[in-house]
């Protein structure tokens, strides 16, 4: 038991992973599943070899430079790294790693449920049954965009990307899209590629981002480019908040500068954006892209095959650091 690597849980995982985790090593969880803060986040690190944190957790700079010697790897609980400072860990020989593929196709089931809640006035119609302020009828009333047939741009043409195109071409969308290389053609499945975003945007009835946050995408749909779309453009991002400019985005939605908004993720989390809660074309939810048991348990276990992988002298599977 006790020459176990000892493995700091950050957060609630479920209950096979934690099993899966009991057999092999001195996992140290938070059952209550708190937050930590920057400080906390140090001292917890301090007697562990390993962490499974979520993107809840900032690794920054300074928290990676308090790290002790010990701790070998940080096999993060997620696809999204923006939330570990990569190069200070390459810097002090720690290694990343995060747990792609198996959230594609929750995550694309959000972006789809996005898209569809924001063209036909889910959240407004929603709030209006359940209010009980539904008082009216009428072949005029409620009337939405329709996707079918429609075109469907993504930014980020990876894996969730490449999923939702899938899910797009079952509405019998036309996929165009924008990405740092073209895909090869077995893989384009007919998507038609844009070599810059400015080229895509005005080919969008809908837009789902799926690019990664880094300083580059930050800010990545301003309001230059939100004026690109459409009037009647619908933007879905199930990716990361600061990828859109929140004020932007308003603006746009209160001017008809875009039909609607499917967000489930947001600049300030948890919480969200107050502005954005008061607009009746926005359907939101509050970061579920990969909140089902199927895909909890898949990343767990994804997490646990890169912790087993260091701890057996073997380079991971998903090392992105
Ligand atoms: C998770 C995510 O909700 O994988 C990501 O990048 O944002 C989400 O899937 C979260 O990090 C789960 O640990």
């Amino acid at each position: 038991m006790s020459d176990r690597p000892v493995v700091l849980v950050t957060r609630r995982l479920t209950d096979a992973v934690h099993a899966r985790l009991e057999k092999n090593y001195n996992p140290v969880f938070n059952l209550e599943d708190r937050v930590f803060d920057q400080s906390e986040l140090v001292s917890k690190c301090q007697s562990v070899d390993a962490v499974i944190p979520c993107h809840s957790e900032l690794f920054s700079a300074e928290v990676i430079a308090a790290l002790p010697e010990r701790l070998k790897v940080i096999a993060n609980h997620s696809v999204g790294v923006d939330h570990v400072d990569l190069t200070a860990a390459k810097e002090k020989g720690v290694i990343v790693t995060n747990t792609p593929d198996v959230l594609s196709d929750a995550t694309a089931e959000i972006a789809i449920l996005c898209m569809l809640g924001a063209a036909r006035r889910a959240s407004e119609g929603d709030r209006m049954v359940r209010e009980g302020r539904w008082d009216f009828w009428s072949p005029a009333f409620m009337v939405g965009v329709q996707t079918t047939g429609k075109r469907l741009g993504i930014i980020g043409m990876g894996r969730v990307g490449q999923v939702m195109a899938m899910r797009g071409r079952g509405f019998g969308m036309e996929i165009h899209y924008s990405n740092r290389r073209r895909l090869p053609q077995d893989l384009e499945q007919g998507a038609i590629f844009h070599e810059t975003v400015e080229d895509l945007l005005p080919n969008c009835d809908v837009l789902s981002l799926h690019c990664p946050s880094t300083p580059e995408t930050k800010g990545l749909m301003n309001a230059e480019r939100l004026a690109l779309l459409p009037n009647d453009a619908v933007l879905v991002n199930t990716a990361r908040g600061p990828l859109i400019d929140e004020a932007a985005l308003i603006d746009a939605l209160k001017n008809g500068g875009l039909f609607a908004a499917g967000l489930d993720v947001f600049c300030d989390e948890p919480g969200g954006n107050p502005e954005l809660s008061r607009l009746d074309n926005v359907f939101m939810l509050p970061h579920v892209g990969s909140a089902t048991k199927d895909t909890r348990d898949a990343m767990g276990f994804r997490a646990i095959d890169n912790l087993d992988a260091v701890f057996a002298g073997r380079e991971p599977g998903d090392r992105v650091a």
